[in-house]
């Protein structure tokens, strides 16, 4: 490992490779150097994509430098450290974030205009790195950035898939899914540590040796080798890592295998077995296979980032006079990004009861005084149960300690809570109601482990502890916090909107508000101010623009800049109610329809856009991309209509798509049922860009309204604790659909958008025979409210002056949204620990 021995830092670096160059020139030669000596080309070309990798390799050597330093500073400081262990990043791109948060993008750019190339045209070289789906991925890269640049001493774990999250193509019949093979040349933000690997074993057996000590042996063991990424803070030399486990065969062991009928396996096998493990991103869990294959991916990425926690832990204690396992909780703080790294708790227990030798009672108070949880989702199809007898299987020796832990958790009750005796069948971790599917329910295992357990919006922190575990509070009443999400202002403003960016620097005379977001409220006093409005309106129009030749490049369709850009991109999801906001764009296509042409040029005229990926197996995800599709392909070629009204349907939405898509926002809309959107993240990129949003009470919608001010949220919909009794109303025949909804859903019926069938998504909408769920999701409840909101939109739009008031405000009231705010606060009320800056 490195840090034992310190590196030589007099080594001469001749001039053109020297990574800390300052001088466009010397950039330009340092870049030069790389596509001549790190080559990965013929060196014939030097193009675009050539020219983006020497770039890339050139960043990286500077980003190593101070990457080095950072390790060295906090090996010898020896602080409290976070490792935030998560199955998903969602990174994105890194060259433009890397050069900014390294304050040298004017040198870069000058640079590489001497050797006739264009920075911007360079950056879109690069490949997303998708390692995730959605809002919890893409909160775990937020958080990073966040934690290097508040100079936390942290971490962050997770797992290197060959396929990150599958691109989305259209078709005439929809979404269909290819591989994203975004290690197809290589990533130069990646260096493998060939010294940094551990064991990972899978099932086998627990022996018990005669002292009464037990250890797992034989099964299968694959190596877990480490690839670090350089995440950079912003204008800091704190450059901390993400550690991503790759699966490696271990050529000796082949006769530890017991499984396929005793017969030993060939080394090719062995190789693809390790090699299926970070093969993709969330394999589909529909057959049993699928299943098994994510259960192991989650034990190993827990199973190595606690060995490597572990063996930092002890290497730091070395030569440092003795010292006890019960100082480990306050060295290591660990982070459990939703349920899927919760296995980590029995490993945490089994390496320290069986490889360091403590006691049943010692290595729980170290494991609940290290380990916190944050919950993602109240949605019941997302609570991780697994199946016992599959985990009894693969990981023996766990299984054992869950059981314990479960069996001690039901005696304290007994003896402590005899008040929730009856709720036991519900609170304990194993469920065994029904003997032949017994099940673990995770979230149960974290929260009666976690010190703390956090939600992410209060709303959704309050439904936690109202609902989900409101027993569990009784219990503990101090156990559970609220952290509301952020997102780095970085990225997410900064870097993607540059026009914008200046604007605020020159208003607010400082650029400070890029790590102190607050001060964005200092806006607030030039909302009216024409000057500033008319540099809003142009930037605004610049990003419209970009955006429009972006649609036009992606779909070959034109959009008009002057028209409202109406956009909602997240994952297609029946709870976020993309199938409302469709029915409303066909509700507004039939009214355009029927009126006479005078009629319509009073209107506003709107482009909506929608993008997002559909989960492969969820058919009626799927039917909605299609839907929106065919929509779009009528609109948008009817003559009679396609000044005022155009749909698109953005494919292939990413981090990358986003960041073209957000700038160029004027309304977008988070519009999910209340109280099933645990937070959302991209409302608050939105609206920190200057987007206004029509959405429900629900996530962090409520607290985005409060700081904008409800005059500036166009807010319609059911809140939810409502929604219980409308759900009922509805199953008892109450509910009275308004008129529009009926004629927008009969518009479908008709064929208006083609013969595709379309029935099982309507049929949805309906009661509760065939495919009728009763609307569990209130689609029907809530559109009267909605096309009313929408109708105060054109009516708000219609004033320039008011909006761009509305838009700014809704910038200025951004601040308290960025992931600076959310890391410094999980780093005090949940870590306890404190910056390390690198001097
Ligand atoms: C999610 C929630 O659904 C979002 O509301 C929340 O903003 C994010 C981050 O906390 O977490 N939970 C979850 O499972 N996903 C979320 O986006 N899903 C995906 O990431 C696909």
């Amino acid at each position: 490992h490195n840090g034992s021995v310190p590196i030589d830092t007099t080594t001469k670096i001749p001039a053109e490779a020297h990574p800390l160059a300052e001088k466009p020139a010397e950039i330009a030669s340092n870049i030069n150097y790389h596509a001549k000596f790190s080559p990965h080309f013929s060196p014939f070309k030097f193009e675009p994509e050539q020219a983006y990798y020497a770039t890339a390799e050139s960043v990286r050597d500077r980003l190593i430098q101070q990457w080095n330093e950072t390790y060295n500073h906090f090996h010898k400081v020896d602080p409290k450290q976070t490792y935030y262990l998560s199955m998903e990043y969602l990174q994105g791109r890194a060259l433009t974030n890397a050069i900014g948060n390294l304050d040298i993008q004017h040198a870069y750019a000058d640079a590489l205009n001497k050797l006739g190339h264009d920075l911007e045209n360079i950056t879109e070289q690069e490949k997303d790195a998708a390692l995730g789906n959605g809002g919890l991925g893409r909160l775990a890269s937020c958080f990073l950035d966040s934690m290097a640049t508040l100079n936390l001493p942290a971490w962050g774990y997770g797992l290197r898939y060959r396929y990150g999250l599958f691109k989305q193509k259209i078709t005439k019949d929809g979404q269909e899914e290819t591989a994203e093979n975004w290690l197809e040349k290589f990533s130069p933000w990646e260096v493998v540590r060939h010294d940094v690997i551990y064991p990972v074993r899978f099932f086998g057996r627990v022996e018990v040796n005669p002292t009464g000590s037990r250890k797992w042996v034989e099964g299968e063991v694959i190596q877990a080798l480490a690839y670090d990424v350089p995440i950079p803070g912003y204008k800091t030399k704190n450059t901390i890592s993400l550690r991503l486990w790759e699966a490696k065969a271990v050529a000796e062991d082949f006769n530890l295998f017991e499984f396929n009928d005793g017969q030993y396996e060939s080394a090719a096998q062995l190789h693809s077995k390790a090699q299926q493990i970070c093969a993709v991103l969330y394999p589909g869990d529909a057959t049993e296979e699928g299943k098994l294959l994510r259960l192991k991916q989650q034990f190993f990425l827990c199973s190595a980032s606690l060995q490597d926690i572990i063996f930092r832990f002890k290497e730091r204690r070395d030569g440092k006079g003795s010292w006890q396992w019960s100082e480990f909780p306050s060295k290591v703080a660990v982070q459990l990004n939703d349920t899927h790294p919760t296995l980590a708790i029995p490993e945490l227990m089994r390496l320290l009861m069986d490889d360091e030798g403590l006691g049943w009672d010692e290595a729980w108070d170290v494991t609940t005084r290290t380990i916190a949880y944050t919950n993602h989702t109240v949605l019941p199809e997302a609570l991780e149960k697994w199946s016992l007898a599959v985990m009894r299987k693969l990981l023996p020796r766990h299984i054992e300690i869950i059981e314990e832990i479960d069996k001690r958790f039901v005696a304290m009750v007994h003896s402590t809570q005899p008040d929730l005796e009856s709720k036991l069948p519900s609170l304990c971790i194993l469920d065994t109601s029904n003997p032949q599917k017994s099940v673990v329910r995770m979230a149960n295992l974290c929260v009666v482990t976690a010190h703390t357990v956090n939600g992410v919006a209060q709303l959704h922190s309050d439904i936690l502890k109202a609902e989900l575990f409101v027993d569990y509070v009784s219990i503990w009443p101090t156990k559970f916090q609220n952290k509301t999400n952020g997102i780095t202002p970085r990225r997410w403003l900064r870097y993607c909107n540059p026009e914008l960016s200046s604007i605020i620097t020159k208003w607010l005379k400082t650029d400070e508000w890029v790590t102190n977001l607050d001060l964005l409220t200092k806006l607030r006093q030039f909302a009216d101010n024409e000057d500033l409005q008319a540099e809003w309106a142009s930037a605004k129009m610049a990003n419209k623009k970009r955006l429009a030749d972006y649609i036009l490049q992606v779909t070959g369709l034109s959009i008009d800049p002057n028209s409202l850009f109406d956009i909602q991109v997240k994952r297609i999801h029946e709870y976020k109610r993309q199938l409302l906001n469709i029915l409303g764009a066909i509700y507004r296509y039939k009214k355009l329809k029927e009126m006479n042409p005078d009629e319509r040029a009073k209107t506003t005229p709107r482009t909506i856009m929608i993008g997002g990926k559909a989960f492969a197996t969820y058919t009626n995800a799927k039917r909605i991309v299609k839907l929106v599709n065919d929509v779009g392909a009528v609109v948008n070629t009817d003559p009679e209509v396609n000044n005022y009204l155009k749909v698109v349907f953005v494919p292939n939405y990413n981090v990358s798509v986003a960041e073209v898509l957000i700038p160029g926002s004027e309304l977008s809309q988070h519009i999910s049922t209340a109280g099933m959107e645990a937070s959302g993240t991209s409302n608050m990129k939105f609206a920190l860009n200057g987007c206004l949003i029509i959405g429900t009470l629900d996530g962090a919608n409520v607290e985005i309204r409060e700081e904008i001010g409800k005059e500036n949220f166009f807010l319609f919909g059911a809140e939810a604790d409502e929604v219980p009794k409308l759900r009922k109303d509805r199953e008892n025949g109450l509910f009275k659909p308004d008129p529009r909804f009926e004629e927008a859903k009969q518009f479908i019926r008709s064929g208006a958008f083609g013969t595709y069938d379309y029935n099982p998504l309507l049929d949805s909408l309906e009661g509760n025979s065939g495919y009728g769920r009763g609307d569990y999701f209130l689609v029907g409840h809530d559109f009267p409210s909605y096309m009313d909101a929408q109708a105060k939109v054109d009516e708000a739009y219609k004033d320039q002056k008011r909006w761009l008031k509305m838009s700014i405000l809704s910038t200025a009231g951004s601040g308290k949204f960025s992931s600076d705010r959310t890391i410094a606060q999980y780093a005090k009320e949940i870590w306890n620990i404190e910056e390390c800056i690198v001097p």
